[in-house]
């Protein structure tokens, strides 16, 4: 051993001479060669073991978890080195549109700040989606502030939209056409639409037109600004403290959300101490009864249901009926997003309206349309219908979490001038949020 380390040393002498070393130094610059690539091995080794890991972490918002809630949520979950990190990447922040990742409700993380790591923000797998099934296992999570759970259920539109814009004028000096054209590009592709586009456009040429020494910093603000006034402009109060019962009438396509955003609200509105009772008014399918009937009970809140098939109206009927009776303050109705019979969906909300409207005075009160902001413009679409066709209130945009085209709240607002009342960030009884137009913006606009 003694012999070939010699050797070693020997050989590494000779060739260092080779290369210009003096004679009588080749000995101590050998030690000195394998002593750097020692502590470079050694290196190398500390950084696997750290990324091994972290990549167990999740990079969600690049923000760190908190030491407490890693030991209890991830125990033993050791995975080879080949799928560390895999946990993440649908959500790491990346600048192409990502693919349609629904349900990532992987236990996140809350705020420390900490920008992501570059090398856990991996290209998406497929294998690396949650599906629906481990996000209902995942465990419940650790309070966290309103804003930073917002940002969390925000983060893919942050990263395709904001991010996006960052990156551009990040890389620019000045404020030129073409900047304004690229810009205007990555707002279509975040799902801000034509109209609003324009409009967000307008107002920084505006401000250029004033101040022509403007730098690409300005943009940013502006739209920042402009974002939170149109949102703001159409956001009326939510008034939950009339007297008698309230009744809230939830429409929207199939699979949108509606049922999981009804016991959601029946939780939050239990919380603020309301008397909940929800209406089971899709009798398209038993198990849609049935659904709703589990939120009743996460919920803690009665509910009135019928069996399959029957008339939504009749449900209607008797849920209002039940409110007043039981003293309820709020009546959370579900309706169908199609139907057994070939009367026209929207005929059927008509009527369902005309019943309520007979049991309690001036009900339905609100008429929340639930759109999937995962569908993007064609949320808009949807939205126009429905608006036409039933006296839609206010609008809940769900599975924001799940999209990287959150700028389709912005655009629906704006589009169709009705307010945004809730946004879905997840599939969790918590995850539906009273949305406020400033903390929104904020939420994906602060650094
Ligand atoms: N990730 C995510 N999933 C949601 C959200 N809201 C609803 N979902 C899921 O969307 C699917 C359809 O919801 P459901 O309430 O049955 O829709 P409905 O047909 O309109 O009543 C379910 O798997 C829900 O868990 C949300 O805000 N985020
Ligand atoms: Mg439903």
């Amino acid at each position: 051993m003694n012999e070939q380390m010699t050797q070693l040393v020997q050989q590494l002498g000779d060739w260092l001479v080779g290369l210009g070393v003096p004679e009588t130094q080749k000995t101590a610059a050998a030690f000195g060669l394998l002593f750097l690539l020692a502590t470079f091995l050694v290196l190398i080794l500390i950084l696997v073991l750290f990324r091994l890991r972290g990549g167990r972490k999740p990079a969600a918002t690049g923000e760190e978890e908190p030491e407490e809630r890693r030991e209890p949520e991830r125990p033993a979950k050791e995975v080879p080195a080949e799928t560390a990190g895999e946990e993440a990447p649908a959500e790491a922040v990346a600048e192409v549109p990502e693919p349609r990742a629904v349900a990532a409700e992987e236990p996140l993380v809350t705020d420390t700040g900490v920008e992501p790591v570059a090398e856990e923000a991996e290209p998406a797998g497929e294998e690396a989606e949650p599906t629906a099934d481990q996000a209902a296992e995942a465990p419940p999570e650790e309070p966290a502030s309103l804003f930073q759970r917002m940002r969390r259920g925000l983060a893919k539109t942050q990263a395709g939209l904001v991010g996006r814009i960052d990156t551009l004028l990040g890389g620019r000096g000045k404020v030129d056409a073409e900047l304004i054209e690229e810009l205007e590009e990555i707002l279509i592709t975040a799902d801000l639409g034509m109209q609003t586009t324009q409009a967000l456009i307008a107002a920084i040429e505006q401000r250029m037109a004033r101040d022509a020494a403007a730098d690409p910093q300005m943009v940013r603000q502006v739209l920042q600004q402009e974002m939170s006034r149109r949102l703001a402009e159409v956001d009326t109060p939510f008034d939950l403290d009339r007297p008698g019962p309230m009744v809230v009438m939830v429409v929207g396509v199939n699979g949108v959300g509606k049922t999981t955003t009804i016991g959601k609200l029946a939780h939050l509105w239990t919380a603020q101490g309301k008397k909940v009772l929800l209406g089971a008014g899709d009798t398209f399918r038993a198990a849609a009864a049935d659904q709703l009937e589990v939120w009743a009970g996460r919920a803690g809140v009665d509910i009135v249901r019928h069996a399959e098939g029957a008339d939504p109206a009749a449900v209607a009927f008797d849920a209002a009926k039940a409110a007043v009776a039981r003293g309820a303050d709020i009546l959370l109705l579900d309706t169908a997003g199609r139907l057994h019979t070939k009367v026209n969906l929207m005929e059927e909300l008509k009527k369902v309206r005309r019943v309520l409207a007979r049991e309690i005075p001036e009900a339905p009160h609100e008429t929340l349309l639930v759109l999937d902001a995962t569908t993007g413009q064609n949320a808009l679409v949807q939205a126009r219908l429905f608006k036409e066709a039933v006296e839609v209130t206010g609008l809940v945009l769900t599975k924001l979490d799940g999209t990287a085209r959150g700028g389709i709240v912005v655009a629906i607002a704006n589009d169709l001038q009705l307010p945004v009342r809730f946004v879905g960030i997840g599939e969790g009884i918590e995850d539906l949020r009273p949305f406020e137009p400033e903390m929104f913006v904020r939420a994906l606009f602060e650094k």
